[in-house]
């Protein structure tokens, strides 16, 4: 089947909010005296705050802590993090991300954002996209954030779109098996890229104009 629309996460891969995450997360990390490096940063790349914390606090060497004191972290580190988001502007949009978004359209595929952040509208408004998508889901109408394919789910839902006429982009390994559990085709980029965990595994969110032109040379009808 030909693609008919593309569902981009968002931290990581429309913009490089993920590097804000990573930020965010050291600074609780050093605080709490727990090792943190990019490496392990990658493991909470598309997984909920809550998870985020939970595989950090895996590494505390300290005392438990109520679920209160975990909480109050968990708001900690976002408190950080939307201070960086409030710094963005329309110039942190990535010029190959836009020019792609604009050719994918200008093709006539429907556009969704599918992430697992609570912050996307905040995120989409700061880099002047808060009105460009056709559907936005996000961590805010999701009970199960990914490696569970619910948000790409509710995304081809929004669209009015089958999940296999949906292509997936992902730079998290935990969303590229969120897609592929949701029966998306996925194109990674950046991290899941590397760790090969896509169908497509690319070196820049330009080549999905590449992926979408291949599928459609494929499937044309033969004579
Ligand atoms: P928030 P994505 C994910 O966004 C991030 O990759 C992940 O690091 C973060 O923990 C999660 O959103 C929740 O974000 O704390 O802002 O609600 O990559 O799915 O767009
Ligand atoms: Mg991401």
């Amino acid at each position: 089947m030909r693609y008919r629309a593309v569902i981009f996460d968002l931290d990581g891969v429309v913009c490089y909010t993920d590097e804000y995450h990573y930020l965010a997360w050291k600074a609780l990390a050093d605080k709490l005296g727990v090792p943190f490096d990019r490496a392990f940063n990658d493991r909470l790349r598309g997984v909920s705050r809550r998870e985020s914390l939970r595989l950090i606090l895996e590494r505390y060497a300290g005392p438990a802590l109520y679920e209160a004191q975990q909480a109050a972290l968990a708001e900690e580190k976002n408190a950080l993090y939307r201070r960086y988001l409030h710094q963005m502007t329309p110039a942190d949009l990535p010029a190959e991300v836009k020019s792609t978004l604009d050719a994918l359209r200008a093709r006539g595929l429907k556009l969704a954002i599918g992430s697992s952040s609570k912050n996307a509208p905040l995120i989409l408004e700061r880099i002047g996209l808060a009105d460009f998508f056709d559907a936005v889901a996000d961590g805010n109408c999701i009970a199960r954030s990914k490696p569970d394919p619910e948000v790409f789910l509710k995304a081809a839902a929004m669209l009015g779109e089958a999940p296999e006429s949906c292509l997936v982009v992902e730079d998290a390994v935990s969303g590229a098996h969120a897609g592929h559990d949701g029966g998306f085709q996925v194109a990674c980029v950046g991290s899941a890229a590397r760790a090969g965990a896509g169908d497509y595994n690319l070196e820049s969110v330009m080549d999905i104009c590449n992926v979408i032109s291949v599928q459609a040379v494929t499937l044309q009808p033969k004579f």
